[in-house]
């Protein structure tokens, strides 16, 4: 690395001149940005290089984490943090006259990912490195990510986000390990001289893989994996052959490389709906294609025989995106190496894995049979021939039950079901907290679970440490590490001994003092962003995610109308200030999620310039969430808003990074949040709402009825009346008609005001706990001592040694 503060600076200096042609005081952030990140991929390139060769000496098993997104984050402070020069660099770069935070805001933030799904990934990959495993990353390099929201009139507008316009330091083209993927054409069957039947293609479309690597580097050790992101492009001999084909116009020959192209192009900024869209298959399928291509030639140069494969290599997919791994890696086996049927599928089942993120029906993919067998035909013949086979086998187990087979096959009603191959293809089927893999186990998957019973597993999520608590709060961090010691940083497990000092009151008082620091800076930027002046001794109140009706961004924005209505009734109304803090995308076709968003915008706009209350409440919606900006909202909260309708939340991850950092929960049983109060009990969070249970029941009985709670609850009345007759939300129009409907008219979905009444009461005992200061940064410190748990290395630990059979390969530390 570097061998002091002066040699850092000496080759930073360098690096402007050689990679930018500068001198620091010609230099701008940006420029001083891409020359320390040049030159720190440069310092990581040489363990890069180490654990690459060690991986091929070693002959460790290799696991490949397919993921249609990975949601990394900015990279800079991370790699800093993760290669221990931070603080150095830090001072180097001041000596230079250069503010290391202004640099790391250069950082355009690459948003490959809609969500939790993409961020877990990116932990995984943090906790993977640091403990020494060999995992990777398989992605795609989409040239726009997640879209940039802009509010604009109180309502969501998208812009493209071109991620790319300042250059991505990290990334290493790889043309040398480009692979062909095939698209459409006909598929023959050829007998062979020895009267085998093999495969031909012809009329095929083929389009180059192109991979980008990014370095992933582990804290405090030497070994730094490998998220490797394909990009699209046309292949040398179709620009060849088009070129000298006069028959072909040079237009024509341009509109077939941007459609080959366009495989790359944008991510799908929608996490809610499976839309059956031709090119969302392509990408999957030029995904699944190159990963398992490059994975087996990694394999091919051990030179061992095939049936070793699933010794070496472990295909991961991430939910059942990447599903067409399993016919994927059957086609080559057979078509390309010639390997019979029972073995290939002995190998290929052997060697996949499957985690579950959702039970919600309306985001289950299945692609139509028509589709597939016109865009992959040869895929298709092979994912029929496992229905047939596995059909087959249901059969022979059960002669005769119809029904069964019908509910589990794997193409059905002109539908291949994503899932079901996903299950029946691999030998591990996980879900991502105890009550989701519960709800699969006994109704979402139930008669698989039934058929394989050994297959299914709980890996509860996890979040990085390093990410969310060293680097986004380096002051809690340095007090932790002040009171309980070093070994936190390896071991978050042993956060726990932080209990022995919950009585402490300096310690509690200090806790309290960050929290109030990290809101005074907060609130300077929410002052710089949106103009609006919040009081930092307000309670933060947070709710961040994804916007969905399940997610119950609406029953938080009713409580605060409701909140309003009262305060102005009775001024004298004794409450301790809120901020309430929302940040949420809604894909750009979820219509009920904009009208949210457009609610919550007039009540921020309708309370925040109202003179009566505006002591009282206050309302900031911040547009364009993401990794970046959760940084900077999650230290600052004390409240964490997790009130998804019970069963419906697979996990969360956003509810694990608040309560690392002092924030205390509010929430339903759902999910994590289960084991979050498993943790650390009654008394340091804040539960209300329906259980799983029974809200499962009132969907099977259809006795719930949302008119009779609107009906007998006058305060629920009260607040939804307000959408649709005139008041200050509604000013006369019409707006917000839809979301009354959706709660009155058409029996509230979500139970959003069964559980109104329990919400209020949660609500009024915070406003009430909060007043006492020690107690409350109890809680803190209850719920920061009670997070290592959930650090995604205990996550990935499990992941390791259960599903994947992989152990450390260098523990340089
Ligand atoms: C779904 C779909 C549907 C088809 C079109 C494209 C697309 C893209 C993404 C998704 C993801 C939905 C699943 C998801 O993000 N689940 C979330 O996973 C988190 C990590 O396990 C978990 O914490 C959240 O509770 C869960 O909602």
């Amino acid at each position: 690395m570097f061998k002091g503060k002066e040699d850092f600076k000496q080759a930073f200096c360098e690096k402007l001149e050689t990679k930018l042609g500068k001198q620091v005081d010609m230099a701008t952030e940006l420029d001083a940005y891409r020359a320390l990140g040049s030159l720190l991929k440069d310092k990581i390139s040489k363990n890069w290089l180490r654990t690459n060769l060690e991986h091929e000496k070693s002959q460790q098993k290799q696991v490949y984490y397919f993921s249609m997104e990975f949601l990394m984050g900015r990279l800079l402070g991370n790699n800093l943090l993760n290669m221990q020069v931070l603080s150095m660099v830090q001072e180097g770069l001041a000596d230079l006259g250069l503010d290391l935070t202004s640099l790391e805001e250069s950082e355009n933030d690459p948003g490959l990912g809609n969500g939790g799904l993409g961020r877990l990934a990116a932990c995984f990959l943090d906790s993977l490195a640091s403990l020494g495993l060999a995992g990777h990353g398989y992605g795609i390099r989409y040239k726009y990510g997640m879209f940039d929201q802009r509010i604009i009139d109180g309502y969501q507008v998208e812009l493209p986000d071109h991620w790319l316009s300042k250059e991505f330091v990290w990334e290493v083209r790889q043309p040398g390990d480009a692979v062909e993927v095939r698209f459409g054409g006909e598929v023959h069957g050829v007998k062979d001289e020895q009267g085998n039947l093999t495969f031909e293609y012809s009329n095929y479309d083929r389009v180059n893989a192109v991979p980008y690597d990014v370095p992933v580097a582990g804290y405090n050790n030497e070994t730094v994996n490998t998220l490797r992101l394909w990009s699209a492009e046309a292949t040398e001999e179709d620009t060849l052959l088009r070129a000298f084909n006069h028959q072909q116009e040079y237009n024509d020959f341009l509109a077939h490389k941007r459609s080959l192209e366009s495989i790359s192009e944008f991510l799908y900024p929608d996490d809610s709906n499976e839309e059956g869209k031709q090119l969302r298959l392509k990408q999957e399928y030029f995904l699944v294609s190159a990963g398992v291509q490059s994975a087996v030639r990694a394999f091919e140069r051990l030179e061992l025989p095939w049936s070793s494969f699933s010794e070496k290599v472990a295909l991961h997919i991430n939910d059942t995106h990447p599903a067409l791994v399993i016919p994927e890696l059957m086609r080559i086996l057979m078509d390309e190496k010639h390997l019979g049927w029972e073995e290939a599928w002995e190998i290929t089942q052997s060697s996949v894995s499957y985690t579950n993120h959702t039970t919600l029906s309306e985001a289950l993919e299945t692609w139509p049979v028509g589709l597939v067998r016109s865009l992959l035909p040869r895929i298709f013949m092979i994912i029929n021939e496992i229905n047939e086979r596995f059909c087959e086998m249901l059969w022979n187990k059960d002669p005769g039950n119809f029904n069964r087979i019908a509910s589990l096959a794997i193409i059905a009603d002109g539908q291949v079901k994503m899932a079901h191959l996903s299950i029946v293809g691999s030998y591990s089927v996980n879900g991502v907290a105890k009550l989701h893999t519960e709800i699969l186990k006994t109704r979402e998957m139930k008669i698989f679970y039934e058929t394989f019973p050994e297959r299914f597993n709980n890996k509860t999520n996890g979040i990085t440490h390093r990410r969310w608590l060293m680097h986004a709060n380096r002051p809690l961090s340095q007090l932790i590490t002040e009171t309980i010691g070093e070994s936190w940083k390896e071991k978050p497990a042993q956060l726990t001994d932080l209990l022995k000092h919950k009585e402490d009151t300096s310690l509690l008082e200090e806790i309290g003092t960050i929290k109030q620091n990290n809101k005074h800076s907060f609130a300077e930027f929410v002052k710089e962003n949106t103009g609006i002046v919040v009081d930092p001794s307000s309670i933060f109140d947070v709710h961040i995610k994804r916007l969905h009706g399940y997610k119950r961004q609406l029953l938080n924005a009713l409580h605060i109308m409701y909140l309003y209505t009262k305060l102005k009734a009775d001024p004298t109304f004794d409450m301790v200030p809120r901020t309430f803090i929302f940040g949420a995308k809604s894909a750009p076709a979820y219509h009920f999620a904009k009208k949210v968003i457009k609610l919550i915008n007039t009540i921020a706009d309708v309370v925040n310039n109202d003179a009566d209350v505006k002591d009282k409440i206050k309302v900031v919606f911040l547009e364009n969430y993401s990794v970046s900006l959760a940084e900077k909202i999650i230290p600052a909260t004390n409240v964490s808003e997790q009130i998804s309708t019970a069963s419906k939340e697979a996990s969360g991850t956003g509810n694990m990074k608040l309560m690392m950092n002092g924030a205390v929960t509010l929430g339903t049983l759902d999910g994590a949040n289960v084991e979050i109060y498993d943790s650390v009990g009654n008394d340091n969070i804040y539960l209300f709402g329906l259980s799983s249970k029974e809200v499962l029941e009132y969907y099977r009985t259809g006795a719930y009825s949302s008119r009779q709670v609107y009906e007998s609850d006058e305060r629920v009345r009260n607040t939804l009346d307000q959408l649709i007759h005139y008041s200050p939300f509604s000013r006369g129009e019409t707006e917000f008609q839809d979301i009354y409907d959706s709660l009155v008219t058409y029996n509230d979905e979500f139970f959003v005001l069964k559980d109104f009444a329990s919400y209020i009461d949660a609500q009024q005992k915070v406003n009430q706990d909060f007043q006492n200061s020690n107690q409350w940064n109890k809680k803190s410190l209850v719920n920061i001592a009670h997070s290592g748990k959930f650090s995604s290395d205990r996550t990935i630990e499990e992941y390791a040694s259960s599903i994947w059979g992989i152990k450390p390969v260098s523990t340089v530390r």
